[in-house]
């Protein structure tokens, strides 16, 4: 019983200084919308840390910017139509939202979880900048989509949405 008892203590100090099991998907991002819809321009790698989740880009093909960027409900970088005109990346539905808060606020508000800082494209094309998303595991990403817009995003509802207007690049996480 002593030996257990030992045993129980030694690996319970053992268990702070092992290495979290880091959860991480890649996620492949392609253009949508267009004649070169489909194009793959990259990935993102979503990762977890104690700040939550970090996701690194590897992307190119976009101009020099920094765009709107969320997790969208749906796992779809499928058109759809919306008034009778298709629109790229519609069946993504709309930024995750699992609170019901009908806000968009940014990553670091209290909004749609889906909320994401912008993507940012340097001006030689690549994208080097990770963005952070506390509210966020790897575990969510499940079954939804990451999409691209065209604007940027004002981290708030004026105008609606950030601003971010067309979907232009999308990538569905995978199982
Ligand atoms: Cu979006
Ligand atoms: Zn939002």
């Amino acid at each position: 019983m002593r030996l257990l008892l030992s045993l129980l203590l030694f690996l319970s100090l053992l268990v702070p200084s092992m290495p979290a099991l880091a959860a991480e998907q890649q996620v492949w991002i392609q253009r949508i919308g267009g004649e070169e819809s489909g194009e793959v321009l990259g990935s993102v790698m979503a990762r977890d840390t104690s700040d939550g989740l970090v996701i690194s880009p590897s992307i190119s093909g976009l101009a020099a910017g920094a765009y709107g960027f969320h997790l969208h409900e749906n796992g779809s970088c499928e058109s759809g139509l919306k008034d009778g005109v298709e629109v790229a990346g519609l069946a993504a539905g709309g930024h995750w939202d699992p609170d019901n808060t009908g806000s968009h606020q940014g990553p670091f508000g209290v909004g749609h979880r889906g909320d994401l800082s912008r993507l940012v494209i340097n001006a030689d094309g690549t994208s080097t900048t990770p963005v952070v998303a506390p509210r966020l595991s790897v575990d969510d990403l499940k079954g939804r989509a990451f999409i691209v817009h065209a604007g940027g995003d004002t981290y708030s509802d004026e105008p609606p949405l950030g601003g971010g207007g067309a979907r232009i690049a999308c990538g569905v996480a995978g199982e």
